[in-house]
C-alpha cells in the first residue's frame, strides 16, 4: 500500500490494520431541525464534506477497509445524559425535548439516526456515543483491539469539536489517526481550518491530515506484487 500524501508527512497506510471511522454523519446535525440547529448553527456549514464523504467510503468498501460509524446520543429515559450536558447552553429546548424530527438526539429518533447518503451497511459497526469522545462510554476500544487496528482514517462532524475529541482519545491509546480534511466539517469554517492544523502541528502532535483525493489514491493502487 502506497503512503498518503499528508501533512505534517506522509502517513504509512496499512490496509490490514487500518479502519475508515465516520463520527456523527447523523440528521441531527447535519439537516435543519435537530440538535445542531437548536444548539444555535447554520448546519448548511457541514454539507459540503457529505460527497467527498460519500466518495471515500465507496472507494474504502471496494478496497475491503473496515468501516465503522459513530453516532452521538441518548437513552430514550435520558438514563446517560449528564445534567451538564442536558442544560448546557441555556437554550429554550434541550436535549431529548421534541423536534420535527422527533426528540432531539435520542437514540431510536429519525433524527438521531446517520444520512441517508452515509448509511451503514451490514458488516460495519454503528457506535453510539453519549459524549463527544467515540471511546467514551462505548466498545469502540474492545472492536479495535479485537480487529487488531492502529490506524484510523477519520472523518464526520464536527471537526473541532467529535472528531478532535475522538482523535486526541486515540492518539493517547497509542493508534495513529489520519483526519480527512474535506470529509470533516465545522459550524465554523475557522475553527475548521484551525483544528486541522493543530492535529497536524508540532511534527504531527495529535495525528496526520490529508485530503480524500490522496487517500482515494493510495486505496487505488493495486496490492504489491508478490514475490515468486
Ligand atoms: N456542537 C458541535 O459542534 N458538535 C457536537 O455537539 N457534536 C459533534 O461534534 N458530533
Amino acid at each position: 500500500m502506497p503512503d498518503v500524501t499528508a501533512r505534517p508527512y506522509e502517513f504509512n497506510l496499512d490496509i490490514n490494520r487500518a479502519a475508515l471511522l465516520i463520527i456523527d454523519m447523523q440528521r441531527d446535525f447535519v439537516e435543519p431541525g435537530g440538535f445542531g440547529e437548536m444548539l444555535g448553527n447554520d448546519v448548511a456549514q457541514l454539507r459540503p464534506s457529505i460527497v467527498p464523504l460519500q466518495a471515500l467510503l465507496a472507494k474504502a468498501r471496494q478496497a475491503g477497509l473496515f468501516v465503522m460509524h459513530t453516532r452521538e446520543g441518548h437513552k430514550p429515559d435520558l438514563s446517560d445524559l449528564h445534567e451538564a450536558k442536558r442544560v448546557r447552553g441555556r437554550g429554550s429546548k434541550t436535549i431529548g425535548d421534541a423536534g420535527p424530527m422527533g426528540r432531539i438526539l435520542i437514540i431510536g429518533e429519525p433524527g438521531h439516526d446517520i444520512i441517508p447518503e452515509l448509511y451503514p451497511v451490514a458488516g460495519e459497526p454503528v457506535i453510539d456515543k453519549p459524549g463527544k469522545g467515540a471511546f467514551y462510554n462505548t466498545e469502540l476500544a474492545d472492536i479495535i483491539a479485537e480487529h487488531g487496528i492502529g490506524q484510523l482514517i477519520v472523518c464526520g462532524v464536527t471537526t473541532e469539536v467529535c472528531v478532535h475529541t475522538t482523535v486526541r482519545e486515540a492518539n493517547d491509546r497509542g493508534i495513529d489517526c489520519l483526519v480527512v480534511s474535506d470529509c470533516t466539517a465545522s459550524y465554523f469554517p475557522e475553527f475548521h481550518e484551525a483544528a486541522l492544523r493543530m492535529v497536524a502541528a508540532q511534527g504531527g502532535i495529535f495525528g496526520w491530515v490529508a485530503d480524500s483525493a490522496s487517500v482515494i489514491a493510495a486505496l487505488t493502487e493495486p496490492a504489491e506484487p508478490a514475490i515468486s
